[in-house]
């Protein structure tokens, strides 16, 4: 029950980025069987392979909106990238420092659109009301240390000087910051999470999406993925 929720939540999202941004006919795009064969692997684990839009020689020095970029990661049967764990989290912090990466976007994404409303679960919106769209998961309420971290790798400051997610773009521009980009050193505040309005232009890491891998596989067989 909880993941068809989730289910609606994640289709609807395409459509409320859509009004946001005010373009037409921006939906989610669909997995590409030749690209999924041939996508970029930088570097795999725990069963997925991951690639840094900076590091591929077509999309260096690109930069995507939210959007645009989940389109980008999906058309190569993965999303942008989601870290439920720790040690996933360390291993994209290390390949931001190790690379010197300004930003990046992630998957993670404030249900604030049509589907969310009504949810007393996911009040309040800046605490409980954040998820992976790449998988649906729930994100550790934001101002809690997750089960199996050591730290909260939201910032503790940032535009307003107050710990992340602050809707900082809201008091600026009435634009609300829905979106989840991993900043490096912005703020003066090392490599953190950070809520980001979603029409920012970013580089992207995509990670392995097993919904949409799967998929491909059953409707081309003998694919190799
Ligand atoms: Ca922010």
């Amino acid at each position: 029950m909880v993941m068809q929720t989730w289910l609606l939540v994640a289709c609807a999202a395409a459509l409320a980025t859509l009004t946001m941004a005010q373009k037409p006919g921006r939906f989610l795009s669909l997995p590409n069987a030749q690209k999924c064969a041939n996508r970029p692997k930088e570097f795999f684990y725990r069963g997925r392979n991951y690639f840094f839009s900076g590091h591929v020689p077509a999309l260096r020095g690109k930069k995507f909106d939210w959007l645009d970029g989940r389109n980008l990661c999906r058309e190569y049967c993965m999303d942008l990238v989601s870290m439920e764990t720790q040690e996933e989290n360390n291993l994209i912090f290390k390949l931001i420092q190790e690379n010197d990466v300004p930003y990046i976007w992630t998957s993670g994404r404030l249900c604030d659109f049509k589907g969310c409303e009504g949810r007393k679960d996911l009040e309040p919106k800046n605490l409980y009301g954040w998820f992976w769209s790449a998988n649906r998961e729930k994100i550790t309420p934001t101002n809690q240390i997750a089960n199996g971290w050591g730290y909260n790798p939201w910032s503790q400051t940032g535009h307003k000087k107050q710990r992340q997610p602050d809707n900082a773009e809201f008091d600026i521009n009435g634009t609300t910051e829905s979106c989840l980009s991993i900043l490096n050193n912005v703020y003066n505040d090392g490599i953190a999470w950070h809520d980001v309005a979603c029409y920012h232009e970013k580089p992207v890491v995509c990670e392995d999406n097993d919904e949409l891998l799967n998929y491909i596989a059953s409707t081309n067989p003998g694919i190799r993925l």
